[in-house]
């Protein structure tokens, strides 16, 4: 829940590996540069950085990483999952808050088994809300990309078109009946097909102007509510108007507003039903001097009970990883 004041475990999963275009790797330090840990604690949270998760850049046997071959990423993409989701289930039974800092949003397929696994544990219905340009619902037949931050929901959902390699103790199930992808404009055929047959709630942009993001938040949240669910966040940064985040690999004209954004992560603080966060796909090379950075760091801190008018708490310590007591 986002009432203050939360302990909450940074976990950056710095890769690139589900994505075509590089730098994606560079986005938890473009996020800490930025200000993320001085934000959460100036609101009066308690944080906790436990540095990125990585693969090595040379592997005995593989081509270096910055050229890898489709299998060789996909080994990355996998191993990262496992490791992710066995580090984020620690932190959630520990009854602490974890924002992953992506990284591609393939990292989400592990973040999400990690939520998935700590509440099969407790009978807790998890909820997701993907807030992205694109719905991430491909199949590795269904593709046309073969890129892995294109699939993550639907491996997640259960779909099957996904080889042995990618189950595991570290994979966690999500109903798809129970996620809502929100800023959607660009959505492959055989991927809206999928959404559609699988009842995930595609919010696109057409019934954000339409409707406004109020009305269609309130939707959702209050079903959240009502099953007592927790709620899990994930943060593509191409959600948002490229006009405002440039620093992304697969931009999208027609995107979230400044104010839009912002106001999903006011009324996400105030529903008290996230429990966890993604912020993904954030490319500082292609960054304009750390703009898309900064205003996610902003989004963030509205998340965590930044408000324009209104009390907020103040500081408390910062902790680092060496300090952290078990
Ligand atoms: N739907 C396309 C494009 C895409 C999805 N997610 C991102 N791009 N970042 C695909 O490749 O699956
Ligand atoms: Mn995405
Ligand atoms: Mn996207």
């Amino acid at each position: 829940m986002t009432t203050r004041p939360r302990r909450i475990d940074l976990l950056g999963i710095a890769t690139a590996a589900g994505a075509s275009v590089r730098g994606a790797g560079m986005g938890p330090e473009a996020l800490r540069v930025a200000g993320l840990i001085e934000a959460l604690v100036d609101l009066g949270h308690d944080v906790a950085d436990f540095g990125d998760l990585r693969r090595p850049h040379t592997l005995p046997g593989t081509s270096p990483a910055s050229w890898r071959l489709p299998d060789e990423r996909r080994a990355d993409v996998l191993d990262l999952a496992a490791r992710s989701s066995d580090q984020g289930l620690d932190i959630l039974k520990a009854g602490h808050f974890p924002v992953f800092l992506g990284g591609d949003h393939s990292i989400a397929m592990g973040t999400v088994s990690a939520v998935a696994r700590h509440c099969a544990d407790s009978g807790k219905p998890v909820f997701v809300l993907w807030i992205d340009a694109h719905a991430d619902f491909n199949t590795p037949l269904t593709s046309p990309s073969g890129n892995l931050h294109g699939m993550p929901l639907a491996l997640l959902c259960g779909e099957e078109e996904f080889g042995e390699e990618y189950r595991g103790p570290w994979l966690g199930r999500i109903d798809p009946k129970n996620v809502a992808v929100i800023g959607a404009r660009s959505v492959d055929r055989e991927e809206r097909r999928l959404l559609t047959a699988r009842g995930v709630e595609t919010i696109d942009m057409r019934r954000i102007d339409e409707m406004g993001v109020v009305a269609l938040m309130r939707g959702f949240l209050d079903k959240v509510r009502a099953a007592g669910g927790h709620l899990h966040v994930s943060l593509d940064v191409d959600a948002m108007d490229p006009s405002i985040a440039p620093g992304g690999g697969t931009l999208v004209p027609g995107g979230l507003s400044y104010r839009e954004a912002h106001l999903i992560m006011e009324m996400l603080h105030d529903s008290g039903v996230v429990g966890s966060l993604d912020v993904v796909e954030l490319n500082p090379f292609l960054d304009h001097g750390g703009k898309s950075a900064t205003l996610l760091v902003d989004l963030v801190a509205s998340l965590f009970g930044r408000q324009i008018m209104g009390e907020e708490p103040g500081p408390v310590a910062f902790v680092t990883e060496g300090e952290i007591e078990e």
